[in-house]
């Protein structure tokens, strides 16, 4: 299944003058501000998303699956997926792997199909967190963490042969999520967990080569549930300190309790020159993994918001790593991750409208209705001419969603590869 340019220029001819009066309204307004939309248009045009390697089934990370039809059955498919994305987005240019869900067995070949696709390979993904059949050592007591150092040293060196395999593919990252922790008070040594991983990780990170980067990913609870090792952004922080200069924290959003002031949190992170990676998803409750800004929009825009200003503004933080970290049970995967998409780059745009020239007048002058006004007004603009244009001008489907509907894609991945598929991984 592959879609051509001609096929996507023809539908979008359709649809040519059907955006471009609002887009007009849009420049004329926001120009009066001295915010150029011409110029948000090219930045909504670069920005690139990874896709994860597990979020192509509709799998749900936990409890049941049910198959949805024309899943992808090995790696090779699971890029052309991305590549339908890709095609239709010119976003989602590249993948996120994790090992050893998604091992490339032919790494040469499996080049060749990313290429095809124009995909790149983005951080590399280890999995600490459960046995594999022929596994030497358990984690069911925790990987990097254990207080047993054979049960640490095969974790160590599994992370070890994560780079091995990204360097072979050309990634430039690792992301370390460690489900490490305490399901019962009294289960484990708070201090001596803390002390193993961060030994740990200084060992893989000294193995890492010198244009690499570690993210260190952290979760307040689950699987475990009374303590977790890598607890918050400032156990992440302070581990990421503790290794290096190229280690960083990664922010997952579904990955705080509920209310934390993530927003700040990217803040704190961008003045420090710390936050390296960014996992999207949405959550009502927890680590839901939702499709992106269909719970909490705004919380969604306000992130963005301190993500923009620390782009401008914080010249010491490296540039990010996006990837969307989620997938559910109930729709199309590839619908899901078109909306998820869509979400990111409406943020994207509403955060580059915000007033920052006023914004600060109205912070100086503690006009605190008028700090409101300022960032509602970007957040209540409906930016979708500015992603259609943008879509335009990158060569992808104006309307990403429609077209992969009128394309029939669904249809045609289940008449070549059945109805009753299981996504592979997980
Ligand atoms: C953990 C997590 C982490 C894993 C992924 C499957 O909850 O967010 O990023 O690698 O889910
Ligand atoms: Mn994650
Ligand atoms: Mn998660």
């Amino acid at each position: 299944m592959k879609i051509s340019t001609d096929q996507i220029s023809a539908l979008n001819k359709k649809q040519e003058d059907s955006y471009n009066s609002e887009l007009d309204f849009l420049r004329n307004k926001f120009a009066k501000r001295g915010i150029e939309v011409d110029e948000i248009i090219h930045k909504v045009a670069d920005f690139q998303v990874a896709i994860p390697s597990w979020a192509l089934g509709a799998g749900g990370t936990r409890f049941g699956r049910f198959s949805f039809g024309g899943e992808p059955a090995s790696l090779e498919q699971k890029l052309d997926d991305i590549g339908v994305l890709h095609a239709l987005t010119k976003t989602a240019g590249a993948v996120s792997l994790h090992i050893p869900w998604d091992i490339p067995s032919d790494v040469k070949a499996i080049k060749e199909v990313a290429k095809s696709h124009g995909i790149s390979f983005d951080a590399m993904n280890s999995n600490t967190f459960q046995d594999q059949p022929n596994a030497k050592e358990t984690y069911k007591f925790g990987s990097l963490s254990n207080t047993n150092a054979a049960s640490r040293d095969y974790a160590i060196q599994h992370n070890k042969d994560v780079i091995n395999i990204g360097k072979e593919l050309g990634s430039k990252s690792l992301t370390v999520w460690l489900a490490d922790g305490a399901n019962f008070p009294g289960q484990n040594n708070f201090q001596t967990a803390l002390n193993h991983t961060e030994n740990s990780l200084k060992s893989i990170y000294k193995t890492m080569p010198e244009d690499w980067k570690m993210f260190i990913e952290y979760k307040p609870y689950e699987p475990n549930f009374y303590s977790t090792v890598i607890q918050d952004w400032g156990t992440s922080f302070m581990l990421s300190n503790a290794c290096g200069e190229r280690a960083y924290t990664l922010v997952d959003l579904g990955h705080h309790l509920p209310n934390t002031n993530i927003e700040q949190i990217v803040a704190t992170l961008m003045l420090k020159g710390k936050l390296g990676g960014f996992h999207f998803n949405d959550s009502k409750y927890g680590d839901d993994d939702v499709t992106v800004g269909s719970i909490k929009p705004y919380a969604l825009f306000l992130i963005f918001n301190e993500l923009v200003y620390g782009m401008k503004n914080n010249p010491q933080n490296p540039d990010l790593s996006w990837m969307i970290d989620a997938s559910h049970n109930t729709k199309d995967p590839l619908e899901d991750l078109l909306q998820s998409l869509e979400a990111i780059l409406i943020a994207y745009t509403q955060a580059l409208l915000v007033d920052q020239k006023a914004l600060k007048n109205a912070q100086q002058e503690n006009d605190v209705v008028k700090c409101q006004e300022i960032l509602q007004d970007a957040y209540r603009t409906d930016v979708r001419p500015v992603l259609k244009a943008a879509r335009e001008k990158s060569g992808a489907a104006v309307d990403p969603l429609q077209a992969y509907r009128q394309f029939g894609v669904r249809k045609d991945l289940i008449k070549e590869r059945g109805t009753k598929t299981m996504a592979t991984g997980l």
